[in-house]
């Protein structure tokens, strides 16, 4: 708009009177400072907009997400989780505090088996977060992506280091429904929300089954602690999961 109204305004005071010679090297100048313009203001909005996608904080897993590692630390480790398929088998990319794929095709944590058969028959997988140490939490958040936010059944365990065993904090069947609103945008990446009482383990484990499911592909795996009427609400109303 700011181009065409330059143009308009040179060409009626001045253009007219010109003569050819003139009139062909004016034209010429103002087209390359119409297009030095263009692109100034292309470049402009794309870093203005990249750089707000870059401080989204809806993209990165908060602070006081206690499953989150950098990699500087050795724990909390991933590392227990079943191995990855394809060419996204990273546990650690399960708790590097990204939640979206982004345009990496290889990341995060796919399972074997599901619906197709991938690599292995389908059955029970699982993903398992080892603090290192016990830790309190009454939450978890985890990212799936996209399309894999239909299985069945799945359960949510801790681990009871006294018995030697897992502790079942929750089963759930109706992921698929209640992940409705974020299919339906198509998002990369779909939180599934649970809460439950507050326990003290070791480790948190997310067990599955795949069959009549797609395999499972985890971008994120959250674990939180909330403080007693410091819960955040947004996610939990989204998904319906009203927790224990
Ligand atoms: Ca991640």
């Amino acid at each position: 708009m700011l181009i065409n109204i330059v143009f308009f305004c040179i060409y009626n005071v001045e253009f007219k009177i010109m003569p050819d010679k003139e009139k062909n090297n004016k034209f010429y100048r103002i087209s390359i400072w119409a297009f030095v313009i263009l692109v100034l203001a292309v470049s402009l909005f794309w870093i203005l907009n990249a750089s707000k996608s870059a401080t989204d904080d809806k993209i990165y897993s908060p602070v006081n997400d206690i499953a989150r590692n950098d990699g500087a630390f050795k724990y909390p480790s991933p590392m227990e989780s079943d191995p990855g398929w394809g060419e996204a088998l990273f546990p650690w990319h399960i708790v590097d505090g990204i939640r979206l794929r982004g345009n990496y095709w290889a990341y995060g944590l796919a399972f074997t088996g599901g619906r197709e058969g991938y690599e292995d028959s389908c059955g029970w997988r699982q993903a398992t977060i080892d603090f290192g140490e016990p830790r309190e939490f009454n939450r978890v958040v985890i990212w799936h992506a996209g399309d894999h936010v239909g299985i069945p059944v799945y359960y949510l365990r801790c681990w009871n280091d006294r018995l030697k065993d897992w502790d079942t904090l929750l089963c759930r069947t109706d992921m698929s429904s209640r992940t409705t609103e974020f299919k339906a945008k198509k998002l990369q990446s779909i939180p599934v929300e649970d809460t439950f009482s507050t326990v003290i383990s070791r480790k948190i484990q997310y067990l599955f089954n795949n069959c009549n499911a797609d395999h499972g592909w985890i971008n994120e795996f959250e674990v939180y602690h909330d403080a007693k009427g410091d819960r955040p609400e947004c996610l939990e109303v989204k998904n319906g999961a009203k927790g224990k």
